[in-house]
């Protein structure tokens, strides 16, 4: 509600993505889903929803949210939410450069193989699995009914990683031993990625950090975490953020207006001593125009809004924090 009342509610000009983990951040989880599901509905072409690890049964039952249902609904809830889940796209191409997606890439992870993936078939205990079961003791029925198991897992596995990875700072990638699930990705596997399929940015959540935003691998290379909860599960002071992609006139007039700002504040003597509030929008990264335009299926990757025509490549990203809600602890 804060970026909806300082930024605009979504319009068809003013598209909103919203990247995954709606649920298990706190104590309204049901009514941030409720919002964005009837915003989802009342403009489908403009309110977009990544899946996010936590838009699921094993992980949701767990943190909060099957609770919550249970205290605020009657009968099967949390079921008829987790439904939907399954239908949750996996990421989003914005403008046909910048992937979103909820947790990370893989160096086997194409966006071919992630569209192709049977989204809706998602279980978290199969994509975890690493495959290297023998059996060459079993009997040829249940051999051949394994290597059907292991052909399906094969196709779940992309969804675990574009759900669950982190970014790390070494190069390659690694068992995520820290969540036991998925994996870790260096900046050499982002940069192949972005390489492979032509884009120029991936912008991935996931993971608290402190500002909001996080450049993995250096400011403007590659990947850059957005997390938008601030003060994360009530209990953390972190600030929240959100990315806009925007024109080359939309960063100069926000900058313009952002120094407006920053002069009246300079002006005013309350402001010294005062957490920064909403840091002036700094252009931070640039997408060079160019790409031909995608078509738009609803499959399991956006490629773009539904049913909107694709907008003019963006020319610049910005990342704005949002203000502490609470002072922070001295
Ligand atoms: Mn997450």
């Amino acid at each position: 509600m804060h970026i909806f009342r300082t930024h605009g509610f979504p319009a068809a000009d003013r598209p909103f993505l919203f990247n995954g983990d709606f649920v298990d951040r706190g104590t309204q989880s049901v009514e941030v889903l409720l919002t964005l599901y009837a915003w989802q509905q009342l403009l489908p072409g403009s309110v977009l929803l990544n899946r996010g690890n936590h838009e699921e049964r094993s992980v949701n039952v767990r943190n909060g949210f099957e609770h919550e249902c249970a205290q605020k609904y009657d009968g099967d809830m949390h079921e008829r939410f987790v439904a939907t889940f399954a239908w949750l796209p996996l990421g989003t191409v914005v403008n046909g450069k910048v992937l979103v997606v909820h947790g990370g890439v893989d160096d086997d992870l194409t966006l071919a193989t992630l569209e192709a993936a049977p989204r809706n078939e998602y279980v978290i205990s199969e994509g975890l699995r690493n495959n290297t079961r023998r059996g060459s003791l079993m009997h040829p029925a249940m051999l051949a009914q394994q290597a059907a198991q292991n052909e399906r897992e094969e196709r779940i596995r992309p969804i675990t990683w574009v759900l669950w990875n982190d970014p790390m700072e070494d190069e390659g990638t690694c068992a995520n031993d820290v969540r036991s699930i998925g994996r870790f990705f260096g900046p050499d596997v982002a940069g192949r990625f972005l390489r492979r399929e032509a884009l120029g940015l991936i912008v991935r959540s996931h993971e608290q950090v402190q500002a909001g935003v996080h450049w993995p691998y250096g400011a403007g290379r590659h990947l850059v975490t957005v997390f938008s909860a601030s003060n994360y599960s009530g209990k953390m002071q972190n600030q929240g953020a959100f990315a806009l992609l925007g024109s080359a006139a939309d960063a100069a007039a926000a900058a313009a207006a952002a120094a407006a700002a920053a002069a009246r504040a300079a002006a005013s003597s309350v402001a010294a001593e005062e957490d920064e509030v909403d840091t002036p929008p700094t252009p931070m990264w640039t997408v060079r125009p160019g790409t031909q335009p995608l078509p738009c299926p609803l499959h399991a990757l956006h490629r773009c809004a539904r049913g909107a025509p694709v907008p003019p490549p963006p020319s610049l990203l910005r990342l704005w924090t949002v203000p502490k809600p609470f002072p922070r602890r001295r």
